[in-house]
């Protein structure tokens, strides 16, 4: 089963979006395992958008990632991390289709509201850096048989 790393960025926080946001996740029939509010130090977002390192964007992310609390959650589910990006949406709010997280409740390019892992690999060290294993917890919902079949994975 899938793990994926998801944050509500500081404009979702402020806006008073987190239980909206995480519902979508809910909804489609993905787990939460793992769920915290922070604020992200300076050095912590460094090593998150390390990848981002240079670019003309990268100074501006990295100061508004740390300009106020996010919340971080670990979403579990057969193909978590490409279900959780479709659901995000497009990088910016004006270009996000209409239905996913960013087409539905923005519109700017800076203030996007959430980020996920883009692969299982990123996935694993993304969770690594905002969660101790201890903070995760595996369960199992008696739903699930009626939401995930044999065919999922
Ligand atoms: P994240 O990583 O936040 O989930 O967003 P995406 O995966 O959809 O987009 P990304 O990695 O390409 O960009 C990371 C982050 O930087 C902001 N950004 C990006 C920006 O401000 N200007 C830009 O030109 C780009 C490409 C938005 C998301």
């Amino acid at each position: 089963m899938e793990r994926t790393l998801v944050l509500v960025k500081p404009d979702g926080v402020q806006r008073g979006l987190i239980g909206r946001i995480l519902s979508r996740f809910e909804d489609k029939g993905l787990k939460l395992v793992g769920l915290k509010t922070l604020t992200i130090s300076p050095e912590l977002a460094e090593r998150h958008y390390a990848p981002h390192k240079g670019k003309p964007f990268y100074e501006g992310l990295v100061r508004y990632m740390t300009s106020a609390p996010v919340v971080a959650a670990v979403v579990e589910g057969p193909r978590a991390v490409d279900l959780t990006r479709s659901l995000m949406g497009a990088t910016f709010g004006w270009q996000a289709e209409p239905g996913t997280i960013r087409g539905d409740f923005g519109l700017s390019s800076g203030f996007n509201l959430i980020h996920g892992s883009d692969s299982v690999e990123s996935a694993a060290h993304e969770i690594e850096l905002f969660f101790r294993p201890e903070e995760l917890c595996a369960y199992e919902r008696d739903l699930d048989r009626w939401i995930i079949s044999s065919d999922d994975g």
